[in-house]
């Protein structure tokens, strides 16, 4: 399987007209929104397809940049699975290009120039494994998975739209 990863810019500029919030069902953290789907796991691509086009579209399988983010989303995703840690989500970042050179798929920036949290001896399995996950087993520390397996989401959007922001489309080819 390979990904073909295209670039949507949408640009809104509603400014100052809206609030500081995120729309119900989304939860607020710094200036993002996350909305945490563990009712209906998806393949990756399903997942990215499913962010860009629910509640209005616009959001993308979520990033961390920091590691008060990743904090964040360990902490909900304990919270969700409090009595079954065997499960992961889909981050938003693949190796499916370049083997070994991981980006996300929202910006194509390289995973490896900003913060990073893989779990001890992550990534590992080559190939045959080229989408990044949560991953509860060890904790939600960051593990290479199989794309076409199915995994619970987090989608990420900005709370405030009020920026050209350029989300890619990864589609599956050949
Ligand atoms: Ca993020
Ligand atoms: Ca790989």
């Amino acid at each position: 399987m390979r990904l073909r990863i295209s670039f949507i810019c949408v640009c809104v500029h509603l400014g100052a007209l809206l609030t500081n919030a995120c729309d119900d069902g989304w939860v607020t953290f710094g200036s993002s929104c996350y909305l945490f789907d563990d009712d209906i796991k998806m393949h990756f691509v399903e997942g990215a397809h499913f962010c860009a086009s629910t509640h209005g579209g616009g959001a993308y399988l979520t990033t961390i940049e920091s590691a008060e983010e990743l904090l964040f989303l360990q902490d909900m995703s304990k919270r969700l699975f409090k009595h079954d840690r065997n499960n992961f989500f889909f981050l938003g970042a693949t190796d499916d290009e370049v083997e070994g050179v991981w980006r996300w798929y929202t910006d194509h920036r390289l995973v490896s120039s900003g913060y990073q949290n893989w779990a001890p001896g992550q990534p590992q399995t080559g190939t045959s494994q080229n989408c990044a996950v949560l991953w509860g087993p060890s904790g939600y520390l960051w593990e290479d998975h199989y794309c076409e397996e199915n995994a619970y989401i987090i989608c990420e959007k900005p709370d405030i739209p009020n920026e050209c922001n350029c989300h890619g489309q990864p589609e599956i080819v050949g």
